[in-house]
């Protein structure tokens, strides 16, 4: 068995300036299928087991039908832990981020069942109570992603938008963000993920994901950097005072995060 989470993916000038441009960057083969198979039943498995959602679809709210998910897997120990330990997505990380070292601001992963829902357009920073835009989420399909599976969807060059960042995942998130980037001509980026293929947006670009009509379930294990160096900023809002006590508690405002929570994953 040889699996492989840690040798360092070459990220290309190129890559970097694109990532600058876009705001996200789809790369191939980041991960072969073995490691995927490897680290990936156990993710899933450990997603079912500790999955506290219990009702139907029908019954859930736009943004429970979306998927199921489960955070900071990694503090269960075992291959989940490993694998969002390795240092080979926390080296793309840096190097899109362009900064000199990333440490872990939290993991989840998430699970997009049959027939689940349209994950509403929005910006993952509304929820976080950072001082700077260096932050970056990895994006992990455990499996490819064909279109009707809900792949997840990039509008390109949307990070300097300053509308709809006051907004939280929701139907209203949903309407008013895809009715502005049409309005403004931001395209949407949305295609199949091949397996091995992981997407890295910033915490201000905004995407959504499509529903899930395809009869296996679309299982994604996420990985949320910031820059080494992140200071925490005072909570602008409930959800960010949240954020703060639960992925880095006992963090100071104005000082760098550096709690046992946030394990620096990669220094250059
Ligand atoms: O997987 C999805 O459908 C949404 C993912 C997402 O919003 C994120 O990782 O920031």
């Amino acid at each position: 068995m040889s699996v492989d989470i840690d040798s360092l993916y070459p990220v290309s000038d190129e890559q970097v300036a694109r990532f600058a441009r876009d705001g996200f960057i789809r790369l191939k083969n980041v991960f072969d299928a073995e490691t995927l198979d490897y680290y990936g039943r156990a993710i899933t498995g450990q997603t079912v087991a500790l999955n506290t959602q219990t009702l139907p679809l029908e019954e859930r709210s736009t943004y429970d039908k979306a998927f199921l998910q489960v955070m900071n897997l990694w503090e269960q120990g075992g291959r989940p832990r490993e694998f969002v330990f390795g240092r080979k997505l926390a080296g793309i990380a840096a190097a899109l981020l362009q900064v000199d070292g990333v440490r872990l601001y939290h993991d989840q992963s998430l699970y997009k069942e049959p027939g689940g829902g349209i994950t509403p357009a929005h910006a993952d920073q509304y929820y976080w109570p950072v001082a700077s835009d260096r932050t970056i989420t990895a994006w992990v399909p455990l499996q490819a992603v064909p279109q009707d599976m809900g792949p997840l969807a990039f509008f390109a060059g949307s990070q300097h938008v300053e509308f709809g960042r006051d907004l939280g995942i929701s139907d209203e998130s949903e309407a008013k963000i895809t009715a502005d980037m049409e309005h403004h001509g931001f395209p949407i980026v949305d295609g199949p993920f091949d397996l091995g293929e992981v997407s890295f947006h910033l915490g201000w670009t905004f995407h959504r994901a499509g529903p899930n009509r395809s009869h296996d379930p679309r299982s994604v294990m996420t990985v949320i950097y910031m820059d080494r160096d992140m200071v925490l900023k005072a909570p602008e809002n409930t959800q960010q005072q949240n954020d703060w006590e639960r992925w880095c508690p006992g963090a100071t405002v104005g000082q760098v995060i550096d709690t046992p929570l946030n394990p620096v994953l990669f220094e250059a």
